[in-house]
Order: structure tokens, then C-alpha cells, then sequence
């Protein structure tokens, strides 16, 4: 009689000896059963798992997309600037691209923007009133104005588009149809660098932080630009002291309190900041106020005096982000990441080649903020 115990036994030994034999005699028996196949099968599965992870992180986005103000001309600058930062960031992260300009884009601008990034690309025309100098300025004090800074040697000074440019980028583009879907964006200019692999979403860093401007360098305005903006600004603050929380960041533009502007401005060419922000009533209404004085053209105000100003007397101060890990070069200045930022990000700026304690710098002036 045979023992349950040895019937057991037999019976795993039938079924061992047919599966080798199977495995030998028939090859896709052998692929389907193999030990190795079942390890394949195991590291897919943590594979599957850990990228889930990872597009869990990523597939949440923001409403965000980078912002290009250019012209045909900028073509070649605007493609490696896109370039570095598909590269360096988007092609892990797809936000979409909107390029604006007072012209309509060339078939060859569309289409070389277009094949340098997998992820959307939109292109607007700019509203005639919102670029062109408005009727209300008087002509010949802005001729005389643009004469007198030609004379001082002040950059841009004769130029009446770059006026214009700074106008747009002070109060209109983020009115702009294309981006009225949108609540944050990255502005780009046409021959920036981007140096640092970016592994990390700065537009949920901005959502999930109530955070309205972020940026890379500050820096001073030149005077000559701006004689009457400050005053300008004074009467506005006046007129509506309810528009200024009171953790505001005039320690950042004024060393008196309010009395004189210290002419520091965070640098806009480079800008991850809130639409809503700039479409908010404190704002849109300062930017009225300025826009009636007419120093856009009586003087030559810039977007980033005027963006600065605007966000750190309308948001608080903890709605302000340094990046620190984006290093980042708009010509004649550069921000290297330093230390374990720099490897972490594996930068390829120089860490000694950096703006950020420069003496023309602002940043000091951020960091007293906290202090
Ligand atoms: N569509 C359009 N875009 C412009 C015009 N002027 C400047 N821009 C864009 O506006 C942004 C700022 O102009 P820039 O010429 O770079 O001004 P900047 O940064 O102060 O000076 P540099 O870069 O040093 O020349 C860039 O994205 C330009 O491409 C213009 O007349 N039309
Ligand atoms: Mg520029």
C-alpha cells in the first residue's frame, strides 16, 4: 500500500519530469514557464510602478505656458532659447508655447517654433491699440523726449518699439485671447541660456505655494529711464492705500520706507509669474494710473521696474520665489547655480561666473526682506 505521503511525492515527480520534457521538446512552453521570464515579468511590473510615480508627479500640471514676445527677425534667437528649454526641461514637463507679436508670424517662424518642441504652439496677433503709442501722448514732447535721451547715450532711448514692447509687457499681453485659459507663464526671451536640468515643475511650485512672481536676477534700473515713475507711484499708492497688504515687499524697492525708489527691479526677461496677478484690480489699476501719466513714452519706463514695483506693493512678501536652481544667462548677466545646486542640476555655467553678489545686484536687497 502506498503511504498518502509517497503518493504526493509521485505525483510531483510526474508532473517535474513532463514539465522538463515539455520545456526541451517545446519551445514556447519553455519561454512561457522560464524563471527568468517570471524575474522579467517582476522588474516590468516595479518598472511600471515607479514611472507611474513619476508621470503621478508630473501628469498633474498647471495652467500655464511659456510666452514669447517676438519678431520674425527673432527667429534664430527664440529657436535656441526653445531649444534649451525642451532640452533642459519641457520635453519631460509639455507646456505649450505662445508666441506673440504686432505682426503676423511668417510660415517659417510657425513652422521651425513648431518642430523644435513636441508639445503645442500657438501664435497671436497682437491688438493694434494695445502695442501702438497711443493718441493721448503728444507727439513732439515724445520726440523731444527720445532726442534729449539719444543725446545722453541712454540705451533704447531714441526707440519708440522698444517703447512700445515695454508698454505691452507692463499691461497688456496677459490679456492677450491666447492666454486667457492660462494662469501662470513663463516669459522667454529670443539668445537666453538655460543651464541646469530642471527635474521639478516651478508652475506647481508657484500654484501649490499661493506664490505670484518667481525669478532668477535682480538688479538696478538705470535712472535716466525712469525720472518721474517713482512720484508717479507715490500718487498712485496714495490715492489707494487699501491695494498694499501689509507684509508687502517695499523693503525690497526702498531703503526709506517709501520716500525714494532704489531703483531695484527683479530682471523680466526671465519672469515665472501669475496672469491673475497682473489681471487683478491693484494692479490693472496702477498700470492705468502709469499708462495715463505717459512716461512709457515721456520717459522710457520699463516692464520690469514697472512689474516689480506693481508686485511688491500689491502681493506679499512671501508670494515672491527666488530660483535659485535655474541657471540662467540673458546677455550681459548671468545666474549660476551654486554648490549642490550647481551638481544637482548638472549646470554647465562656471558657479564663478554668477550675478547674484555683484554690486549691480538686488538680491541683497531681496534677502533683507526675511531677515
Ligand atoms: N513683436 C515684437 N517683439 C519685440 C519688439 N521689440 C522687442 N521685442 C521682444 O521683446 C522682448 C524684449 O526685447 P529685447 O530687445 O530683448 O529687449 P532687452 O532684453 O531689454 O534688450 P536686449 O535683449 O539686450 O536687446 C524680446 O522677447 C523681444 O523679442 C518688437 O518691436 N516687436
Ligand atoms: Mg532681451
Amino acid at each position: 500500500m502506498m503511504t498518502p505521503m509517497r503518493y504526493v511525492v509521485l505525483v510531483l515527480g510526474i508532473i517535474i519530469s513532463l514539465h522538463y520534457l515539455l520545456s526541451f521538446t517545446h519551445e514556447e512552453y519553455g519561454r512561457a514557464t522560464s524563471l527568468s521570464r517570471f524575474k522579467d515579468t517582476l522588474s516590468k511590473t516595479q518598472a511600471t510602478t515607479s514611472s507611474q510615480h513619476q508621470n503621478s508627479t508630473t501628469n498633474r500640471k498647471a495652467k500655464a505656458a511659456f510666452v514669447v514676445l517676438a519678431r520674425n527677425g527673432d527667429l534664430e534667437g527664440v529657436l535656441s532659447s526653445m531649444k534649451q528649454m525642451e532640452d533642459r526641461f519641457n520635453k519631460k514637463f509639455d507646456y505649450p508655447w505662445v508666441f506673440l507679436n504686432e505682426e503676423p508670424f511668417t510660415d517659417e517662424f510657425k513652422k521651425l517654433t513648431t518642430e523644435v518642441t513636441q508639445s503645442s504652439t500657438s501664435y497671436g496677433l497682437i491688438p493694434h491699440d494695445h502695442w501702438y503709442q497711443p493718441d493721448s501722448i503728444d507727439e513732439e514732447r515724445a520726440t523731444k523726449a527720445r532726442a534729449k535721451m539719444v543725446e545722453d547715450r541712454v540705451i533704447y532711448g531714441g526707440s519708440v518699439s522698444y517703447r512700445n514692447m515695454c508698454r505691452y509687457n507692463s499691461g497688456f499681453f496677459y490679456r492677450h485671447e491666447l492666454l486667457k485659459d492660462y494662469e501662470f507663464y513663463w516669459r522667454v526671451e529670443p539668445n537666453v541660456r538655460f543651464f541646469c536640468d530642471l527635474d521639478y515643475d516651478p508652475f506647481l511650485v508657484m500654484q501649490d505655494n499661493n506664490k505670484v512672481y518667481g525669478f532668477t536676477v535682480s538688479l538696478f534700473e538705470y535712472k535716466e529711464t525712469i525720472p518721474t515713475l517713482w512720484d508717479t507711484t507715490k500718487q498712485f499708492i496714495k490715492e489707494h492705500p487699501e491695494y498694499l497688504p501689509a507684509d508687502n515687499a517695499m523693503g525690497f524697492l526702498s531703503e526709506d520706507g517709501g520716500e525714494t525708489y532704489n531703483r531695484c527691479h527683479f530682471w523680466s526677461n526671465f519672469e515665472i509669474a501669475s496672469l491673475n496677478f497682473w489681471r487683478s484690480e491693484p494692479y490693472m489699476k496702477y498700470f492705468e494710473y502709469l499708462d495715463n501719466a505717459g512716461g512709457f513714452y515721456y520717459e522710457r519706463w520699463g516692464d520690469a521696474p514697472v512689474h516689480s514695483i506693481g508686485a511688491a506693493l500689491f502681493a506679499s512678501k512671501d508670494q515672491f520665489h527666488y530660483f535659485e536652481d535655474i541657471g540662467y544667462r540673458h546677455e550681459p548677466f548671468q545666474h549660476c547655480p551654486q554648490g549642490e545646486l550647481h551638481s544637482k542640476g548638472k549646470c554647465w555655467c562656471n558657479p564663478s561666473e554668477n550675478f547674484d553678489y555683484e554690486w549691480y545686484s538686488c538680491l541683497k536687497q531681496f534677502e533683507a526682506l526675511f531677515k
